[in-house]
């Protein structure tokens, strides 16, 4: 048997053994590799006399091709068994009961804020966020509250510093003033957010949260403002008609300014928004005062709009039978628990595992 002939033999048998990739890759080089036996062969060509030549060249070429195709078939089949060896050894049992699943909930303040601000986006409003640390320019000074104005005294305004410069923001009507003065009119924006006074009982919490929305633009007068907060109303109570009245009030931002009532009554123990002669205070509003226009470098002969400030802490304990204010930030995991809303609606197997 001639020489290339036992290689390929050798080599062949060797292949039918057990092998992993490692070993199959030290059979390449050692066939192919620089110094590799067939390698080798190639390079006898040369002393080989003319006649044997041809033959020579031919029968290496063969079983050159030979070896290679049988390396590369023994890598497949090393590949194929290294996957069939992972699908048996990582099979889900499908028959295995799911982990416990725990799910959060959504305080009924940020539910109550994500309702109002999908119903005001439905007519063109833009929601605007600004910082709870304010300066007393945006807070006060641009509002027309004057220095000695009451709204201003030490008993309702967490002040930050000696000089009373920076405060905690009293209501959001700073980020009506910060939009108005970095843009040009039209304006058509509600800000909600977290608001704070130094105020504490069962009906008041130092911080509380309120939504206050801003229309501004040519020819904005009250009966837009009755028709927005009438649309507003209906679709934040989920009823088709309801009994609205405006008191008249005063604001300092504001001019004329109201107090807005909405009708209801008491049913099997249950408040009913819409029906009855009970009236329920929930909002302020007006027409914003041409000092704030002039603040905030808007000219009020050629722009006017209205303005509306609402508690959303009331609103939500209304919406949803809450009846203690406090019961809101004692972070109790039971009480969010039931009041809470669920973030996803996810399938009804999993509910009974949340907390
Ligand atoms: C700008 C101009 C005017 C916002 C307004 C009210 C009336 C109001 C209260 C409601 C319940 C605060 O949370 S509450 O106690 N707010 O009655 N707010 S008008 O007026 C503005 C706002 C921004 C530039």
């Amino acid at each position: 048997m001639s020489d290339i002939k036992k290689i390929k033999d050798e080599f062949i048998n060797k292949l039918k053994e057990d092998l992993d990739l490692n070993s199959v890759n030290q059979i390449k080089t050692d066939l192919f590799g620089k110094n590799g036996k067939i390698s080798n062969e190639f390079k006898k060509l040369g002393s080989v006399s003319a006649e044997d030549r041809k033959k020579f060249a031919s029968d290496l070429n063969l079983i050159k091709d030979e070896l290679q195709i049988a390396i590369s078939n023994k890598i497949k089949d090393i590949e194929i068994k290294e996957i069939n060896l992972k699908l048996q050894n990582e099979k889900i049992d499908v028959t295995l009961p799911e982990r416990s699943f725990f799910q959060g909930k959504i305080h009924p303040v940020s539910q109550v804020i994500d309702e109002i601000s999908s119903i005001f986006s439905e007519i063109g409003f833009n929601v605007e966020e600004g910082p709870d640390v304010e300066n007393e320019y945006n807070n006060f000074t641009a509002l027309n509250t004057p220095d000695n104005h009451p709204a201003r005294d030490m008993h309702d305004t967490f002040y930050l510093d000696v000089n009373k410069e920076y405060l905690l923001r009293t209501h959001t009507s700073p980020v009506q003033v910060r939009t108005m003065l970095k843009g040009k009119p039209p304006f058509k924006i509600i800000a909600p957010g977290r608001t704070y006074r130094s105020d504490s009982d069962q009906t008041h919490a130092p911080m509380f949260h309120q939504v206050e929305g801003l229309h501004i633009d040519k020819n904005i007068n009250m009966g837009h403002l009755k028709g927005c907060l009438n649309y507003f109303i209906k679709e934040f109570f989920e009823v088709d008609k309801i009994k609205m009245r405006f008191r008249p009030s005063h604001f300092p931002f504001t001019e004329p300014s109201a107090e807005v009532d909405i009708g209801y009554k008491i049913k099997d123990e249950k408040i009913v928004i819409g029906e009855g002669d009970k009236w329920l205070e929930i909002l302020g509003c007006g027409m914003v005062h041409p000092n704030v226009l002039r603040n905030v470098k808007v000219d009020p002969s050629k722009y006017q709009g209205y303005a509306f400030g609402i508690g959303i802490d009331r609103l939500a304990m209304l919406k949803y039978g809450i009846n203690d204010l406090r019961s809101f930030f004692e972070t109790d995991y039971r009480w969010l628990n039931h009041f809470g809303f669920d973030p996803l609606d996810v399938p009804s197997s999993y509910r009974g595992l949340s907390r």
